[in-house]
């Protein structure tokens, strides 16, 4: 896998442990990811450095013998009594930085692009080698395993290595070959069986070739010692960038092969939740549904009040004036039991948003009822809670869930309510605009002619004949009369229309209400919210899994 695709993988792993989770199982994991997500980026960071090849394995195996070899100088403390070495010794080319902790560093201007480090024992008695060496393994880029025929069977070493698997090249070296049989095969066998891939494999003496090169004792066979010299010197060098990167990806992998295994299965187990809370919210909905049938859609004269509202806003003209007093009148008493009934919050519900009196009557009574339709929900709330925690969610208490819960129902309600509203001031505009300005006429004229006629009548005798006929001296009392006759039929027809469009509206309005609670999800929406983030979680997971692996 290139630099770049790696570096891409490494953000997106990064912004994936950067987020936080409302569920368990991920949350748990998040540090470790970051954690790894920040030692891979510093790893890209060194894919320029030179390769840094750790010989690795049991106490006596001859890593520190091999290493003086490689040097051709004693720059590693050896010997038969162990453990012997006791600071690991780095031994690498002019103008690294020398971070490796605690170490003797040894500069050679023989080395090229490669780092050699001979580190403690694994097998050593005393512990805190083990921890030193884990820590030079973390930076080792290949590990140069060293066995000997009697320790090639060593748990302790491949329980070291086994974490770091596909994420370092191995190299296999047989020491000792000058005194032991080959167990090559036996042993690259282990290693395959447990799924290591190892490509390179000698079986060497590295006293032989000490001695060789210092000119101080017997010399011998060196078995493969001179083609390990030549791979180390000439054909590893040059693989180091893809030896990097290959080592990079197989460590994503593991990160993402470890983080998935933890929540491994439980994306249908989520589901399951999902569908649990779902049915909650269906038994819910209905009983919300039902509620407010048999509250807020029944109560004609609410309804009637909220119309008669909007109409008397608008109303003018004589009998428009009549109205709006009669409207006052009428809803003198519910102006102070209403805060208390549904009336209130219908009122509230219906009246344009931001209107002056919007805060006014019953906003925080109506919550109050709303806050006393959703008591009833004690048991479903229990029951998601537990499934809730069961699956490894933080759960809240009933008061805060009812909070949560009278916020949805009121968001709800406004909602559905709101084209109820524009239908029932459109209505109203009609009512005022262009059905009083008619009754206006229908009094009007009729009261002109009675009272004009006989005026004019009276002047055009006058002028016709010069006579004087006196005009009926009652006809002022009979007008009046009659236009109190007319208006008050208008006022009554005009109180009916009210009436009747209100009550025509209540039964639109049960649709949409319906609509509102009914068959959509109520009252789990949060919680829901973040059971499918998880599952979303998830599928991210799985996504940056497909992208990573070696087949996609
Ligand atoms: N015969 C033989 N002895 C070796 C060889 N390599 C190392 N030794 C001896 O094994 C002992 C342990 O070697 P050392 O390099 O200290 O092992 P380390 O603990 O793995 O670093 C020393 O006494 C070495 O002389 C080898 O190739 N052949
Ligand atoms: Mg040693």
């Amino acid at each position: 896998m290139p630099e770049r695709d790696l570096s891409e993988v490494i953000d997106a792993l990064e912004r994936f442990a950067a987020a936080e989770d409302a569920w368990g199982p991920l949350e748990a994991g998040r540090p470790e990811l970051r954690e790894r997500a920040a030692w891979l980026r510093d790893q890209l960071g060194r894919v320029p450095s030179p390769l840094v090849a750790v010989l690795f394995g049991g106490t006596g195996t001859g890593k520190s013998t091999l290493l003086n070899a490689l040097a051709g100088a004693r720059i590693a403390e050896t010997g038969a009594h162990r453990p012997t070495t006791e600071e690991p010794t780095v031994y690498h080319p002019p103008g690294i930085p020398q971070d490796f902790g605690a170490a003797r560093y040894v500069q050679s201007e023989r080395l090229g692009d490669l780092v050699l480090v001979d580190t403690p024992d694994t097998d050593s008695i005393r512990t805190e080698h083990c921890a030193r060496v884990e820590e030079l393994l973390e930076r080792a880029d290949v590990v140069l395993f060293c066995v000997t025929q009697q320790k090639y069977k060593n748990e302790k070493s491949l329980a070291l290595l086994r974490p770091l698997k596909n994420e370092r090249k191995v190299v296999c070296i047989q020491t000792r070959a000058d005194e032991d049989a080959d167990i090559r095969d036996d042993w690259l066998e282990r290693l395959r069986s447990e799924g290591f891939r190892i490509d390179h494999c000698y079986r060497i003496s590295a006293e032989h070739a000490l001695h060789r090169k210092l000119g101080d004792g017997p010399a011998g066979d060196e078995f493969e010692f001179g083609r390990l010299e030549e791979y180390l010197d000439h054909k590893l060098p040059p693989e180091r960038r893809s030896i990097k990167e290959d080592n990079l990806a197989g460590a994503v992998r593991n990160t993402l092969d470890a983080a998935a295994a933890k929540v491994y299965g439980r994306d249908a187990e989520l589901g399951e939740l999902l569908c649990r809370l779902e049915s909650l919210e269906n038994g819910i909905g209905p009983v919300i549904f039902s509620e407010l049938q048999d509250k807020l859609l029944s109560e004609g004269p609410a309804w009637v009040a909220a119309f008669g509202e909007a109409v008397s806003e608008g109303a003018f003209g004589l009998v428009g004036t009549l109205y709006r007093i009669l409207h006052w009148l009428r809803m003198a008493p519910s102006r102070v039991i209403g805060k208390l009934s549904l009336a209130g919050l219908l009122q509230s519900s219906l009246r344009p948003s931001g209107s002056a009196e919007g805060g006014a009557p019953g906003v925080g009574s109506d919550d109050a009822y709303l806050r006393h339709v959703s008591e009833r929900f004690t048991r479903e709330h229990a029951e998601a809670n537990a499934y809730l925690s069961r699956a490894g969610f933080d759960v809240v208490g009933f008061d805060e869930w009812q909070r949560d819960f009278v916020v949805e129902l009121r968001g709800r309600l406004d909602e559905r309510l709101g084209p109820v509203r524009e239908r029932m001031a459109r209505r109203a505009r009609l009512m005022t605009r262009w059905l009083l300005p008619v009754l206006e006429l229908l009094w009007f004229v009729p009261f002109l002619y009675t009272v004009g006629s006989p005026i004019v009548r009276y002047y055009w005798n006058l002028v016709r004949y010069g006579e004087i006929v006196l005009p009926e001296t009652d006809f002022l009392a009979r007008s009046a009369a009659m236009l109190g006759v007319v208006v008050l039929i208008e006022l009554a027809a005009f109180a009916y229309l009210v009436r009747w469009s209100g009550r025509r509206l209540r039964a639109r309005s049960r649709k949409d209400l319906a609509k509102a609670f009914v068959g959509s999800g109520f009252g789990f929406a949060k919680q829901r919210g973040e059971v499918e983030r998880a599952r979303e979680r998830l599928e991210d997971l799985e996504a940056l899994r497909r992208a990573v692996s070696p087949s996609g």
